[in-house]
């Protein structure tokens, strides 16, 4: 039946009715240290998937889950998206986690014109090209996203680490990766705005597990604290790293490190007055997210939903509103334009996540985030708020 793009439901009545077939991939790490971020992505995803086939929001179509494995790395990330882009009956895919994945993602899905929408993805010169402050230009037509940028992100900690925390001195740490990178850079600009001093800049390469010369570095050079640009694979055995060596401030990253495993992978206590920014409000403190959370629970996943689970059930969601105003006559392939239209058009989406908006560039018009500090051996929020004049 898959074969041909159709299927035939039976309705209560014993009459049965022909339904096409339409897929929404997921792309996003299923395997791998940061598993834990995509699982919690596709799990969000199938939930929409099917709550969307029981109450029949496309229809004439049964919509299908095909979740890709990218491992985190780039070119699996384009193989899945070539494998996925075969196929007629894709009419969008949500991912990726990584925005070093999305640069080799997105141009693949352009070419066939699929829409994806990130859940994650913060890196900005993905969605307004690398003079994205100054002369945005969209990148690829297809590629929309649910959260905020590091253009937003990196100024908003600086600024709570200035003004909120009155720290004056830092020593930044990235892994060479797009989104570690491009988020220290975004956070020095603004720390140094604030009259904060960037004391060194050090790297890390990712995979690494043993920090010590930097370790030891930044317990010479004594900041008030560190700023971290990449995920919690390494940055919970840095930050334990770093105190191991006497240093007693805390280690200050972005979304990439707010999981559990960050605590876990540096040492528990010792993780204690890290912070983090993250992508939203707290799912759980939200109103609008008390279904999700709900009916998440009662779907019985083994993995939690995670950082990204409400942006990634929003995500399918918009998706999924614009397939039902956009497939009809024809295959999915053929109404593919239609679909990239209605996105383009998604104007206060009301989720659980908020309101979504996506503007020319397709940047969300959600530009909240909020600090989380670890504290007693879990992340617990602190502020939630975004930075003016970002983009
Ligand atoms: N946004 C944090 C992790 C994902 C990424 O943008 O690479």
């Amino acid at each position: 039946m898959v074969a041909t793009g159709c299927s035939r439901e039976s309705g209560g009545g014993g009459g049965g009715e022909a339904k096409k077939t339409a897929k929404i991939g997921v792309i996003a790490p299923l395997t791998g240290p940061l598993s834990a971020l995509g699982l919690g992505i596709k799990n969000s995803v199938d939930l929409a998937v099917k709550q969307a086939n029981t109450k029949g929001t496309v229809p004439g179509y049964t919509l299908v889950l095909d979740a890709q494995d990218d491992a985190a790395t780039p070119a699996t990330g384009a193989n899945a998206a070539n494998k996925l882009a075969s196929d007629d009956t894709l009419a969008g895919v949500i991912g990726t986690l990584n925005s070093s994945v999305a640069q080799q993602v997105a141009p693949v899905l352009a070419k066939v014109s699929v829409a994806q929408i990130s859940p994650a993805n913060t890196n900005p010169t993905l969605t307004r090209g690398q003079k994205f402050l100054d002369s945005p230009a969209r990148v690829w037509p297809t590629y929309f996203r649910v959260c905020t940028t590091d253009a937003v992100q990196g100024p908003f900690a600086a600024d709570y680490a200035s003004k909120q925390a009155a720290f004056k001195t830092v020593v930044t740490i990235h892994d060479k990766k797009t989104y570690g990178q491009g988020l220290v850079a975004e956070f020095t600009k603004q720390f140094e705005k604030d009259g904060g001093k960037v004391l060194s800049g050090e790297t890390i390469n990712p995979g690494d597990r043993d920090f010590g010369a930097v370790a030891s570095k930044v317990a010479s050079a004594k900041p008030d604290f560190v700023y971290y640009g990449g995920e919690y694979p390494e940055a919970g055995p840095l930050s334990a790293q770093i105190k191991d060596r006497g240093f007693k401030g805390p280690l200050f990253g972005g979304d990439g490190i707010y999981d559990d495993n960050f605590i876990k992978g540096g040492g528990g206590k010792k993780a204690d007055g890290d912070l983090a920014t993250s992508v939203g409000a707290p799912t759980e403190k939200l109103d609008t997210a008390k279904q999700f959370v709900s009916d998440y629970k009662a779907a019985g996943y083994s993995e939690p939903f995670s950082a990204y689970g409400a942006f990634s059930y929003d995500a399918a969601n918009i998706l999924i509103q614009a397939m039902s105003k956009s497939l009809g006559e024809g295959t999915v392939k053929d109404n593919r334009t239609k679909i990239l239209e209605a996105l383009n058009q998604t104007q206060n989406y009301n989720g659980v996540i908020g309101t979504t908006s996506f503007d020319q560039y397709g940047d969300t018009s959600n530009k909240v985030l909020t600090v989380y500090k670890v504290t007693s051996e879990k992340w617990a929020d602190v502020f939630s708020g975004t930075f003016e004049g970002g983009s």
